[in-house]
């Protein structure tokens, strides 16, 4: 009974407002188990904000000086994984693209030191924040701009609530990866109480197959994130059935993309300008998340299963999209370009002068200027010799089940049908999906625990799976997840919990 009492003084809001996330957390004398059953069964839980998870990105740590929150922030050049054997030279904030995420109350007072290591001068948009004119972060418009190795310090007193984000004001450093998630819980938790929350940073690419350098000025692209991941090496959310979870996605990109979900009606909760009351929200399983918005959405996942949860482009349900690449194939017969290696096979990592992929040639992707061109030069972002191919891909040179570099593409032919080049449409453009793309053991971890094998193969680009698991699965994906004692775990403030 002591349980279910100090339940209900936190249910009723008793002291709610003066206690922060942890010290609550801490406090809360429920077992996690006790605590989820009470929010589930009345949808108005436990008065308190439930930490936001940002899978494979995490949050930004702070230090306290007097009443003041104080985070570090620095903005530098990054390696940031993005996929299998895909590394990208980014620039983001404290070791990753996108930057940690911030996380504050409303009512803190919050100080950002802003630390630039970057080449160039930057500064930093706290995006839709009603804050003072000298911390909008505009360079010189509001604020001077902060030097290679210059230092600027932000100041506010959140009175707002709600999903916002901070982002380097430059278009090309936006277009690299300079962004991150700044939640502002809100004084009052929002009812009902929601079990899980995460964070999905929605962000596109231009990156060359054998090159590791963002084209910044392309409209083409061909690698589409979700929290600097992409499909299939993005980290599933794991939620227990049951649970009533919020997810804010956050789009700071060129494209829009219409987000859905699988298996489960959801609510729009929020926008980047904070709170929809309750009699606005309203429902769907798709939501168009725009360039400079963020999208709250809610639902009870009460559908067990392994649903997917995506952009619903079909360019950008895929990896390496690039026109410059040509048909991807497969050996099926006279006149296809296929059955040998990626250089012969396909001629993508071939260097004929004067040709778009020459030697001569910054490939296009934007950035050519036209054969013959006076203005082309030579870029770190090309040109495609096989040799400095295989020197960027390193990665791709595993064991023979991997070995993309001198890839047979006569391994995809196991599940065409016999007469299929005489199918008007086959083969499509960049078809990609099948048997070979598989490569479960190279984005295992606790969280892809029970998934069905070869899950991989169709799970490419701005895709991840929200896992809805009945109360043994999601036990031991936890615990597996637990005894995983990773460093920085983007999960810790869940796992801390159990
Ligand atoms: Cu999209």
């Amino acid at each position: 009974m002591a349980n279910r009492r100090s339940f209900l003084q936190s249910a009723l809001g008793i002291g709610a407002g003066l206690f922060t996330t942890d010290k609550l957390l801490a406090s809360t004398p429920q077992t996690p188990a006790q605590r989820l059953k009470e929010s589930r069964s009345r949808n108005k839980g436990p008065a308190f904000n439930t930490p936001i998870v940002t899978t494979d990105i995490g949050d930004l740590p702070y230090t306290m000086d007097d009443d003041v929150k104080v985070f570090h922030l620095v903005a530098q050049a990054v390696k940031q994984q993005i996929g299998p054997n895909k590394t990208i030279d980014a620039w983001g904030f404290n070791g990753s693209a996108p930057g940690p995420t911030i996380q504050v109350n409303q009512g803190d007072r919050v100080r950002v030191i802003f630390d630039n290591q970057l080449p160039e001068p930057s500064s930093i948009h706290w995006h839709g924040f009603e804050d003072q004119i000298q911390y909008d972060g505009q360079p010189v418009i509001s604020q001077p701009a902060v030097k290679p190795g210059g230092r600027f310090v932000y100041e506010f007193d959140i009175h707002q609530e709600g999903t916002y984000f901070y982002h380097s004001h430059m278009a090309m450093q936006e277009m690299t990866g300079m962004l991150g998630a700044f939640i502002m819980h809100p004084k009052e938790p929002y009812q009902p109480h929601c079990d899980k929350d995460f964070v999905i940073s929605l962000q596109e690419y231009a990156v060359l197959p054998n090159n590791t350098v963002p084209n910044t000025m392309s409209m083409e692209f061909n690698w589409l994130l979700m929290n600097g991941k992409t499909g299939p090496a993005t980290t599933p959310l794991i939620v227990r059935l049951g649970d009533r979870v919020r997810i804010r996605f956050v789009n700071l990109g060129m494209d829009h993309h219409p987000m859905h979900l699988h298996g489960h009606t959801f609510y729009v909760t929020g926008t980047e300008g904070g709170r929809i009351p309750e009699t606005a929200w309203w429902p769907g399983n798709t939501v168009l998340v725009g360039v400079a918005q963020a999208r709250n959405i809610e639902f009870v996942a009460n559908n067990p299963g392994d649903w997917m949860l995506h952009c619903h482009l079909p360019h950008h349900m895929m990896n390496q999209m690039s026109s410059t690449v040509g048909k991807m194939t497969r050996m099926s017969g006279i006149g296809v370009p296929a059955g040998s290696d990626m250089s012969k096979g396909m001629g993508m990592l071939q260097g004929a002068s004067a040709t778009p992929l020459g030697e001569d040639y910054g490939p296009s992707l934007g950035r050519g200027m036209g054969i013959g061109s006076t203005s082309d030069m030579a870029t770190t972002n090309g040109p495609l010799s096989e040799a400095k191919a295989h020197a960027a891909m390193q990665g791709m040179q595993y064991g023979s089940e991997h070995n993309m570099a001198g890839m047979d593409m006569s391994d995809m032919q196991s599940d065409i049908a016999p007469n299929a080049n005489d199918v008007p449409n086959f083969p499509q453009d960049a078809y990609m999906e099948g048997p070979m793309m598989a490569m479960d053991k190279m984005v295992d971890r606790p969280e892809n625990h029970g998934l069905n094998a070869g899950w991989s193969q169709y799970m490419q680009g701005m895709m991840t799976f929200i896992r809805v698991l009945p109360p043994d699965k999601y036990e031991e994906v936890i615990s597996r997840m637990q005894q995983a004692k990773r460093a920085n775990d983007p999960y810790a403030s869940l796992l801390n919990r159990g």
